[in-house]
């Protein structure tokens, strides 16, 4: 058995079923170790579809995204994926090849040179190693699962020379046990506890890390009437239907106020990343109680009084244990009153254009099942669909604003119904940002997936024309001309439309969710029918 085949053997054991990648002569024997173990291989248009399918994959399934790349240009075109999972704290598995050892670092021209590849993405990933023997990988990928299973999880990037991969390997490699995920300290809790029941205005603030805590969190939350707020990637884990749910509205005034006003708040899994509330800073006076499993995160500048380092889900059953024998200050009908106060105050101060976005949501809402999973990319109408498209469940809503790449939401979509074949999955994606990766519309065709891929036309990059417009400076570059999408998508092997009214979006969006193919369908912001 060569490398190539004894390291996807392994990753097979490791419950891998799907790579997304592009072969290249440097990791032909990769290729062979695919065909031995009969791990699906989806191929991409580019390694930047790649990475970011690996991404969606996970997003999809919690199991790790894995891709299969050369080296070199490769390594760089996949780099925005990997660095939106660094971002976003998912996991994913980069195999890469990489020139032959004894070429690396000596500028002879080798094919697909890159100066210290494992250097270049050492940046955005948990660790990014060069192999220099294969029997050093199956430390190499037990340390890589014990990042996706037992820490923060984020990408890991393993280079495999293209002299490595064919040589032979003799001992059976087995998987290791990652580690079990850090528990919280018992007189930690208590103080949390005694603390959120002294508080007269507790808030909750949820990020990814909150992801599973659903249980506790409604305990707590309702136990002593706080309202909870969440991140892009917290989106969900209390249904946005309930009475204490603000949900993802931290980009509007109201709820960046009320957490300024909070006396205590109790902050799960989550940087505060500027993406999500496009403040340099939010502003919290109250003191703050961190669960994080990230040590980092304890003392960034959300610096916390209490500060737990653990996995959330352990942190918050023991949290809501711990208030049961407590009397709490606050009362969950004062914490209602003030949640509908504030989401009054958000819709009354939602622009004409706001109001636009969110009667479209309004429309997909009703189109698609509770449990459908939206990707979306960084245009306007996804900014304001953060607070405008309720969410009943966790992991259904992805927007990366940390990273704001433009161009992921086609391939996230792709790599998540890829990974989760029942689930109801869509891409929302601006005119600008949808050419970044159309040509993986290509993959989806092939890939037969029925994916509705909704394209938000305004003629424009329109987030940057408008900053040039309020700081009255010329429109230079942000209004490209953009192919006649109908007919790009269907040169593309997908279906086609135009939004004609909302029961025709509607009505197509249904359809796409059950098509033989995907379903390009392009909405103008100029529509009469979205006027009111
Ligand atoms: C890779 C990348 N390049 C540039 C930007 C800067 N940028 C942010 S939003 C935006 C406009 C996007 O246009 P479009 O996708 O049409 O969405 P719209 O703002 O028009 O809704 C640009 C250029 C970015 N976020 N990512
Ligand atoms: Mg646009």
């Amino acid at each position: 058995m060569t490398c190539g085949e004894a390291v996807m053997k392994l990753l097979a054991a490791y419950e891998v079923d799907t790579v997304f990648g592009m072969a290249g002569t440097m990791t032909l024997d990769l290729y062979r170790g695919i065909a031995l173990t009969g791990i699906r291989h989806v191929q991409c248009r580019n390694e930047q579809g790649a990475s970011l399918m690996a991404d969606g994959y996970a997003r999809a399934t919690g199991k790790p995204g894995v891709c299969t790349i050369i080296g070199g240009p490769g390594v760089t075109n996949a780099a925005t994926g990997i660095a939106q999972a660094y971002c976003d704290s998912q996991p994913m598995l980069v195999l890469s090849g990489a020139s032959p050892t004894l070429t690396q670092g000596k500028g002879w021209g080798a094919i697909h040179e890159l100066n210290d590849q494992a250097a270049v993405t050492a940046g955005f990933t948990a660790f990014s190693a060069m192999v220099r023997y294969p029997e050093e990988l199956p430390e190499l990928i037990a340390r890589a699962y014990a990042v996706f299973r037992g820490s923060r999880p984020r990408p890991v990037h393993l280079s495999l020379p293209r002299d490595v991969l064919p040589l032979p390997v003799q001992a059976e490699w087995k998987t290791r046990r990652a580690p079990s995920l850090p528990m919280p300290d018992p007189a930690a809790i208590e103080e949390a506890a005694d603390r959120l029941a002294r508080a007269k205005c507790p808030l909750i603030f949820l990020g990814g890390g909150a992801v599973g805590t659903r249980k506790p969190l409604t305990e707590i939350a309702e136990r002593l009437g706080t309202p909870v707020l969440s991140s892009n990637a917290g989106k969900g884990i209390l249904p946005s239907s309930h009475p204490l749910s603000l949900g993802c509205s931290i980009l509007q005034e109201a709820s960046q106020q009320a957490l300024a006003d909070a006396d205590v708040v109790l902050l799960v899994g989550s940087e505060v990343a500027a993406g999500d509330h496009f403040l340099t800073k939010l502003e919290i006076s109250g003191d703050i109680i961190r669960i994080d499993i990230d040590p980092r995160e304890l003392t960034s500048m959300y610096s916390a009084a209490v500060p737990i380092q653990a996995d959330a889900r352990a942190a918050m059953h023991a949290l809501s244990s711990a208030l049961v024998s407590r009397k709490p200050t606050a009362q969950r009908s004062e914490g209602e009153h003030r949640v509908s106060k504030i989401l009054a105050r958000n819709a009354a101060k939602m622009t004409d254009l706001e109001k636009l976005h969110a009667r479209v949501w309004k429309i997909l809402r009703s189109a698609l099942p509770a449990d459908a999973i939206v990707m979306g990319d960084a245009t306007q109408i996804v900014y304001t669909g953060t607070f405008a498209m309720p969410v009943e469940m966790e992991r259904c809503w992805y927007y990366s604003g940390n990273y704001c790449a433009l161009g992921p939401a086609l391939p996230l979509a792709v790599g998540a119904k890829i990974g989760a074949p029942h689930r109801s999955v869509v891409a929302v994606a601006g005119d600008g940002g949808i050419m970044f990766t159309v040509s993986e519309l290509a993959t989806a065709a092939e890939e037969r997936l029925a994916l509705p891929v909704i394209v938000w036309n305004n003629d424009a990059l329109k987030a940057i024309a408008d900053g040039m417009d309020e700081r009255q400076i010329p429109r230079i570059g942000v209004e490209p001309r953009s192919p006649d999408f109908l007919r790009l998508a269907e040169s593309l092997g997908c279906r086609a439309t135009r939004a004609a009214s909302a029961e025709h979006l509607a009505q197509s969006v249904r359809e796409a969710l059950v098509a033989d193919r995907p379903t390009l369908i392009e909405v103008r912001e100029d529509s009469p029918w979205l006027k009111v």
